[in-house]
């Protein structure tokens, strides 16, 4: 057994117990309304999800495990994961145990591979990935488990058991995914002694003279984990999970949500839309251009990417992690400092828009442009990288669902003569 196993068996039990005898005592305590206005809007708002691994304070933004992001941008990757696990972070030893652990799984079936070079090369590199992922469901320790009768105690092993072999693969399939549809070459084999970030950044084949591209994808892989369970992938992937669909069913669900234009694949349109200026401009605007580019944008109906959110109110702390890390590594690099001019030009545009509640840039608006730096420029990848972190988070809210029992998720409908109903309309 690994350590994390074993601190999980330690944890886990009082905080089942925590949400039982909480349910048990206060179940009839009402803790919010829902208004016509909620249930028509997304359901925005409406406290009715349980998330311990990390909360979005409107005008802070991500805390993970009570610790501000920005206090974790120095942290690998597998110790957010940790984290998001346990509550702490892991010792030195706890880490090395981690790390061990998850090369020992990383090992990619060759029926991945096939399936691969069956995709059209011109699918999209999220639904690629998306289904690579899907295949390796064959490999569920959960289903086999539940089909030779597994106790319910026993759940949350297994949900972590294939988590982990998931996430530990999940490197060298996108990097796969990448050499693959971008004509690379051979896949490049993982090396020993790397972290799992800087594994990644390897097996994608992306020359890294000084290491810039390993640190910016350790940043990226911190930044993309979690981000409560509100948002579409990972309320997706609760919803999912909750029927006991295994892992591989319930991250490909979170995954395919976070393919949508309006989450995750925000990353591309912004990308697209930064070298859409550059062209349209021969190169950088001026902030007048820049603002008649953005409003041109908004009269066409569409929504400027990268701009805005659901539940924020100020800027995303990961937007500054990355404009940090820009400032710091690449701070001549053209489309990173477009990304930048954007920064000090759009908000302004946003905010005499009444309708559009934040003007603050999240993270999607700026993390392009650094991987266009270090030569990943294909914009359509970008949600993949995104998914591969995000795998930690749905995983680590998944295990902690499955080791409290979270039950099966039924919200009721209602029609709409019977809201007008309701509402005396
Ligand atoms: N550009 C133009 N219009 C915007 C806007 C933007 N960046 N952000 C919000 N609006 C509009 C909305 O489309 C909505 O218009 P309608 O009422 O006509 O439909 C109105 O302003 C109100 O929206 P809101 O309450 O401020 O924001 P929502 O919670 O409805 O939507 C989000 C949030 C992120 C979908 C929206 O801000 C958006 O589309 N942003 C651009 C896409 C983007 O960057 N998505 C990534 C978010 C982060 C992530 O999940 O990864």
């Amino acid at each position: 057994m690994s350590l994390l196993h074993d601190k999980l068996s330690t944890t886990l039990p009082a905080y089942q117990d925590s949400i039982k005898s909480l349910a048990k005592s206060h179940g009839e305590t009402v803790i919010d309304n829902v208004s016509v206005g909620a249930l028509l809007g997304g359901q925005r708002g409406i406290k009715s999800l349980l998330c311990d691994t990390s909360e979005v304070p409107a005008d802070h933004g991500l805390i993970i495990r009570g610790t501000p992001i920005m206090q974790l941008v120095d942290k690998l990757p597998e110790e957010v994961f940790w984290l998001l696990l346990t509550g702490d972070l892991p010792t030195a030893a706890e880490l090395a145990d981690f790390q061990t652990d998850l090369n020992s799984r990383r090992e990619v079936p060759r029926y991945v591979w096939d399936v691969l070079e069956a995709m059209p090369k011109d699918s999209h590199p999220m639904a690629t990935f998306n289904l690579l992922v899907l295949a390796l469901e064959r490999e569920s320790i959960f289903r086999k488990r539940y089909d030779e009768g597994m106790p319910k105690d026993q759940y949350w092993h297994a949900v972590l058991e294939d988590c982990l072999n998931l996430v530990a693969k999940l490197p060298e399939i996108a990097a796969g995914v990448y050499r693959w549809r971008y004509d690379l070459g051979q896949r490049i084999a993982p090396k020993a002694g790397l972290d799992w970030a800087a594994s990644y950044a390897y097996m994608m084949g992306i020359e890294d003279k000084d290491g810039g591209f390993a640190r910016l994808m350790r940043l990226y892989m911190t930044l993309h984990t979690d981000h409560e369970s509100g948002n579409v992938s990972a309320h997706t992937s609760h919803c999912v999970g909750s029927a006991l669909s295994d892992p591989y069913y319930t991250i490909c669900a979170g995954l395919n949500g976070l393919a949508g234009p309006l989450h995750g694949l925000a990353n591309q349109e912004v990308l697209e839309w930064l070298l859409d200026v550059i062209n349209k401009f021969n190169g950088v605007p001026s902030n007048e251009q820049l603002h008649n580019f953005a409003q041109e944008t908004l009269n066409s109906g569409r929504v400027i990417p990268g701009y805005g959110h659901a539940v924020l109110r100020v800027v995303d702390p990961r937007f500054t992690a990355f404009m940090e890390f820009g400032k710091k590594e690449c701070p001549n690099a053209p489309v990173f400092k477009l990304a930048e001019q954007v920064f000090n030009v759009v908000p302004d545009i946003l905010k005499t828009i009444q309708k559009i509640k934040d003007p603050w840039p999240n993270v999607d608006s700026i993390s392009g442009s650094l991987l266009h730096h270090y030569g990943v420029t294909q914009a359509r990848y970008y949600t993949v990288l995104f998914g591969v972190s995000r795998a930690i988070g749905i995983s680590s809210q998944l295990v902690l669902s499955r080791a409290w029992g979270e039950p099966i998720q039924r919200p009721k409908s209602i029609t709409l003569g019977a809201l007008k109903k309701l509402a005396g309309a």
